[in-house]
């Protein structure tokens, strides 16, 4: 990526070229745009988010925080958040009113370094967790799942404490810089915070707290309400199809995750999108399938939006 416009929708990128987009928005639109370094990888990339604002110069608006990257595997959800960032910047005047009373801050890349690695050759194209190794006994293992890692019901259910298993909770909650960058960032915002967002692949899916447990927080007819305008919203744009409903009564039981995380430290809403399958495995949509993909799920996001800053 060389600077001076919209990242295409025609390929993947590197969570370095999507860096330099993320300094080519805050170099072209100062006024709206600003960016905060808030950590580094373990093997030392820089971890990013971009404050999307409307410019008007109102401080403390309500704040919409979303992230996409966790998993190294789920190339679908950094594409998908870079194009979000797109549409509300360079967009902007179509999507003004998720802006008037809202801030939006956005972490593309969580999972740089599994990211990375994921794109370095098709043996390693499945990885899923970060990259700092644990060694046991002499037995090295790489990574921990970071949507395991966080520390709320760490290590309960659905949790690996096998190092080597591919939801390995990790040595400790938050033994990885990148969960901390999260966590960070949920408390950084969890006052203002009126939804969270994660973005997963694959199932076409909106899923809501609890993931550690199947009891359901008091508050589920909102979230199911909110999650329900994303997902009638993609099925009105492109026919797929969205089942909405908790993490664990979905897909069982996940203790550790980002979404309960955000929702115990305050975030009203908080969701985790698993976006739609494609490919061999389910997380390789092909290039040619990036455009559809991630204009689709930008519909469902702005309807999720939309929906919560009219509640
Ligand atoms: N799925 C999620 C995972 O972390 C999930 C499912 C969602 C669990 C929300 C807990 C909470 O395993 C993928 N595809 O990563
Ligand atoms: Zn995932």
């Amino acid at each position: 990526y060389s600077g001076t416009g919209r990242l295409g929708t025609e390929r993947y990128y590197t969570q370095a070229e999507i860096n330099a987009y993320l300094d080519d928005l805050a170099a072209r639109y100062p006024s709206r745009v600003s960016l905060k370094v808030v950590g580094k990888s373990y093997e030392g990339r820089i971890l990013k988010t971009i404050t999307i604002t409307n410019g008007d110069g109102r401080l403390g608006k309500n704040v919409i925080l979303m992230d996409g990257g966790f998993h190294a595997r789920e190339w679908i959800s950094p594409a998908s958040a870079v194009y979000a960032i797109g549409e509300l910047v360079e967009n902007f005047e179509e999507n003004a009113d998720l802006l008037l009373d809202y801030d939006w801050v956005v972490l593309p890349v969580v999972n740089a370094d599994g990211y990375e690695y994921s794109q370095e050759s098709s043996s390693t194209r499945l990885w899923r967790k970060t990259r700092q190794p644990v060694t046991i006994n002499g037995k090295t293992c790489y990574g921990t799942d970071p949507n395991r890692n966080f520390d709320f019901h760490w290590l309960g259910k659905g949790a690996s404490s096998d190092y080597c298993s591919i939801t390995y909770a990790g040595p400790t909650a938050f033994s990885e810089p990148e969960t901390v960058v999260v966590r960070d960032l949920i408390h950084t915002y969890s006052e203002r915070g009126i939804m969270y967002l994660t973005l997963h692949s694959y199932g076409s899916y909106v899923l809501y707290p609890w993931g550690y447990t199947s009891e359901l927080p008091e508050t589920a007819d909102d979230l199911h309400e909110v999650g329900l305008a994303g997902a009638d919203a993609i099925k009105a744009y492109s026919g797929t199809k969205y089942t909405v409903g908790s993490s664990t009564g979905l897909l069982g039981e996940a203790a550790g995750a980002s979404d309960d995380y955000a929702f115990q430290a305050g975030f009203p809403i908080s969701f985790t999108m698993e976006l739609p399958r494609g490919g061999i495995y389910g997380f390789d949509p092909p290039a040619s399938s990036v455009d559809r993909l991630v204009k689709e799920t930008w519909v469902g996001i702005r309807a999720m939006g939309k929906k919560v800053t009219e509640k």
